[in-house]
């Protein structure tokens, strides 16, 4: 027989808390998930086979029925979903992948099981990963030739539904895919409840529902969408989320389909680095003149062709990587003293560089983006942070 447990044991042992202890009436303890009507697990050795790790996924070129290429630019124009017009050209990224069933091992010393799962369709069957293929992104914003910001870039996924039509049983056929922890349109985003709800050209493969269905990540900073215009500023890089997955999100099923396995990593960096590189070479010497002979700022943004809020992005990255600019004409027209007080103070005392934030936390001067982004500039020329 089985020693009493006290509670003191039970604690020691992890016991408590944990919803799952079944005490028998001799005091025997036992996990009600250690159920012995299954069978036990089989034995596996240890350390047989390496972490697998998902290969990532391979472009392919842009799909013929939603692309066209202009014949005299050579610029790809998309058709085909309206909101996703703007994002799409010949920085983006194409992708295409398929949700099937495949039998895997997931251990050496296990027979072969079937599961559902994503797998680039360069990637032959017989050597897919269990997960998803990784896909491994840059954010934007992307530049245009003259090293503007622009909407468009980012990555282009077709999905295609492979999955047997008379499944009965765990987890359902019909998908839809989230990524998970991105900022994209709620088109694009796994929408849980009927994704062909969506006036889509999409072709049907067979009666039932679509069989593809083509997803767009943009990779801009979350606010992207709000700003329509611009894509850049009004955006708040400190929220921008880099380690994603994607997921089947069906409403109801989207647990039994992704423990099915229909999951896989989706990693977004940023090149801030690279970035201000190209726009510094661009507008720096122009704007750093312009400043010294006290131009006002629309007349700068103007000659350039730049949107004021953009202007300023460009002065923040030449103050931010340490040329010194003399706003002090331009505050002094957009702030009173005591206004710039107040906000160097709280810059002072702030740990982050959102000016979403900033805005939030001096809620009561009512101030607006550009007067804190000219704050920002001033800041970083006068303390150099
Ligand atoms: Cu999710």
């Amino acid at each position: 027989m089985q020693p009493r447990l006290s509670r003191r044991d039970m604690l020691k042992l992890g016991l408590i808390g944990t919803g799952y202890v079944i005490l028998g009436p001799n005091g025997e303890v036992s996990r009600s998930d250690d159920d012995v009507s299954l069978p036990a697990s089989p034995f596996t050795r240890p350390w047989a086979a390496p972490l697998p790790v998902p290969a990532e996924p391979i472009p392919v070129p842009p799909f013929a029925d939603c692309v066209t290429v202009d014949p005299v630019t050579g610029k790809r124009q998309y058709h085909c979903v309206p909101e996703y017009t703007r994002f799409v050209d010949n920085d983006t990224t194409f992708f295409e992948i398929v949700a099937e069933e495949r039998w895997v091992k997931f251990h050496p010393d296990l027979p072969y099981t079937s599961i559902w799962g994503y797998r680039d369709v360069n990637q032959p069957v017989e050597t897919a990963s269990i997960l998803g293929p990784t896909f491994k992104a840059r954010y934007g914003p992307f530049l245009d030739g003259d090293g503007k910001p622009k909407l468009a870039g980012g990555v282009y996924v077709r999905h295609h539904n492979q999955l047997p039509l008379n499944h009965t049983g765990f987890g359902v056929t019909r998908l839809t895919v989230h990524h998970h922890g991105g900022h994209h349109f709620s088109r694009a985003d796994g929408f849980p409840d009927n994704n062909d709800a969506f006036a889509d050209p999409v072709v049907y493969e067979n009666d039932r529902e679509p069989r593809f269905y083509d997803y767009l990540m943009p990779l801009l900073d979350p606010g992207f969408v709000v700003d329509k215009d611009a894509g850049v500023p009004h955006t708040d890089s400190g929220e921008t989320p880099s380690t994603l997955w994607y997921h089947d999100h069906i409403l109801d099923f989207t647990g039994q389909n992704a423990y099915r396995g229909l999951a896989g990593f989706f990693l977004a960096f940023d090149d801030g680095a690279l970035k201000s590189v190209v726009n510094k070479s661009v507008n720096k010497v122009y704007i750093i003149q312009q400043v010294d002979k006290k131009i006002p700022l629309e007349t700068i943004a103007k000659n350039k062709d730049l949107r004021m809020d953009a202007l300023l992005e460009d002065m923040e990255t030449i103050a931010g990587s340490g040329t010194k600019l003399n706003l002090n004409y331009a505050v002094d027209e957009m702030l009173d003293e005591y206004e710039q007080e107040e906000i160097v103070e709280y810059f002072k005392s702030c740990e982050t560089s959102s000016l979403q934030l900033a805005q939030q936390e001096l809620s009561e001067g009512n101030f607006t983006w550009e007067q804190l982004k000219i704050m920002r500039i001033k800041f970083l020329s006068e303390y150099g942070m």
